[in-house]
This record gives C-alpha cells, sequence and structure tokens, in this order.
C-alpha cells in the first residue's frame, strides 16, 4: 500500500510515520509512505496556498490550484489516481469498519486541511470523500491524516507480526477488545483470573469472548446493534445493559 500526504508541515509528518511500527513497515517496503510540501505548487507570483474567503468572513481558505497540481503530480508518478480523502470535520466519522474498507485501495491520497478549510471546487472536483476523525476541531489536518494513516497503515500485510493481532482487537469484529493480564500472575495481591492460566484455550476462548460482549454493553452499548451475537451472547449482552441501567437508576 503507498500512502501519499499532502501537508503545509510534511516533516511533522515524516516524523510520526518514520518511527515504531510503521517506520519498520516502510524500511521493510510493507507500505510505502510519500509526504508532499504544498507550497512546492503554488506558482503563483506571491506563492500563496491560501487567500481570503468571497463573500468575506473570517480566516484564510486553502485555494485550489496548488492542491490540484500536487494531486496531479502524485497521479504522474504514481501511474494512476489513488483514492482522494480530504480530512475534515464535515466528514464522516473514522472508523475501523471504514479503514478495513479503505485498506483494500493500493493508493490512498490524503489532504490535510488548514485555515477556514478548502476551495469547495477542488472538493467537487477531486476529493473522493471527506473523512473526520472526531466532532472536534484542529488546527490542522496534520493530526487526523497521521491517525487514518498509522490505523490504515497498520492493516497491511507484513505490517504486524502476526496477522491475529487486529482480527481480535478492539473494533475489529464490531466489539470491545476482553481484558488483557500478562506476568506475574499476582500483581499486589491481586490474581489473573484462573482460566488464563489454565491451559485449557477452549475454555479461554470462551471467556474472552464473554468479557468481549460484557465490556461492550458496559462501555459501548452503541456497538451491540451491529455486532454478530448469537441468542445466548445476545441474551448476556441485554442482562448487562439491564443490570447497568437498575445501577444508575439505584434499583
Ligand atoms: C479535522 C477533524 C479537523 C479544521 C480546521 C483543520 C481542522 C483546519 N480533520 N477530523 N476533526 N480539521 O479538525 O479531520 O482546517
Amino acid at each position: 500500500m503507498r500512502i501519499d500526504i499532502i501537508t503545509l508541515f510534511p516533516e511533522m509528518c515524516e516524523a510520526v510515520m518514520g518511527e515504531s511500527i510503521i517506520g519498520r513497515a516502510q524500511k521493510s517496503n510493507a507500505i510505502e509512505v510519500n509526504c508532499h510540501q504544498l507550497r512546492d505548487y503554488a506558482f503563483d507570483k506571491h506563492r500563496r496556498v491560501d487567500d481570503a474567503p468571497y463573500g468575506g468572513g473570517m480566516g484564510m481558505l486553502m485555494m485550489a490550484e496548488p492542491i490540484a497540481l500536487c494531486f496531479e503530480d502524485i497521479c504522474k508518478k504514481i501511474g494512476s489516481r489513488p483514492h482522494f480523502i480530504y480530512m475534515s470535520p464535515q466528514g464522516k466519522t473514522l472508523t475501523q469498519e471504514r479503514i478495513k474498507e479503505l485498506a483494500q485501495y493500493e493508493n490512498v491520497c490524503l489532504l490535510c486541511g488548514h485555515y477556514e478549510g478548502v476551495d469547495e471546487r477542488l472538493i467537487e472536483k477531486y476529493i473522493d470523500e471527506e473523512i473526520s476523525i472526531g466532532d472536534y476541531v484542529l488546527t490542522g489536518g496534520e493530526l487526523p491524516a497521521l491517525v487514518l494513516a498509522d490505523s490504515l497503515a497498520r492493516m497491511a500485510p507484513g505490517v504486524l507480526s502476526n496477522n491475529e493481532c487486529f482480527e481480535l482487537e478492539s473494533h475489529y469484529n464490531g466489539l470491545i477488545e476482553y481484558p488483557q493480564y500478562t506476568r506475574p500472575s499476582v500483581w499486589r495481591g491481586i490474581e489473573v483470573p484462573e482460566v488464563l492460566t489454565s491451559g485449557h484455550h477452549k475454555n479461554v476462548e470462551e471467556f474472552r469472548r464473554r468479557e468481549s460482549i460484557i465490556r461492550t454493553a458496559k462501555k459501548r452499548p452503541d456497538l451491540l446493534e451491529n455486532a454478530e451475537l448469537t441468542d445466548k451472547e445476545r441474551e448476556l449482552a441485554e442482562n448487562v445493559l439491564l443490570g447497568e441501567y437498575k445501577k444508575q437508576k439505584n434499583f
């Protein structure tokens, strides 16, 4: 997978994407990340990338032309058109489900917004989708782009040591992950659940599935609607929800 990031702060993006798991994935060519300085595509006499909004109003807007030229240059370098995502508070909120779908693309290009946003004509003519990382406003689109790039890159084959890692993590199967423990088996008098040291893999799996459902019902009941549960599991979740409700109402 190749990820291109169009940004006013390429060094910031390279610093983050060059570290840890993603940095190693780049070194092993499991993924390729290219950051592009938008200012390199500002060819007007003032080399501007932003300007005041027509009709007046607060702040500045990112101009269409530099972004269009940068994206066209990326298309030329790749030899095809990447899926073009604009990181914006107006976008659909990013989920693991969407990450799994985006991981099917060979090439993805991320536009980091700044100022009050981008000239609408660029969005209409070039952007395939707008994605938000949450309903709050940041100073720039670099952190949202890095969040998406990180979550996307870890899905690429060969990035995580054991592909099963992400399949058992929170949200991958629509549920919150089960509680996890490591050595020592007794920490300050608190023991690890016995089933986890029993060596019975089936019992461990059942324990983890049950705890995942209970934890989801307690922390993120909103996820239960789309979770694939057996009738028995659905009944467990409903009992937990009822218990939580009674607790809240001090029944
Ligand atoms: C954002 C978000 C976000 C808005 C002003 C950049 C900033 C500036 N992007 N999810 N939340 N962007 O706050 O994606 O343009």
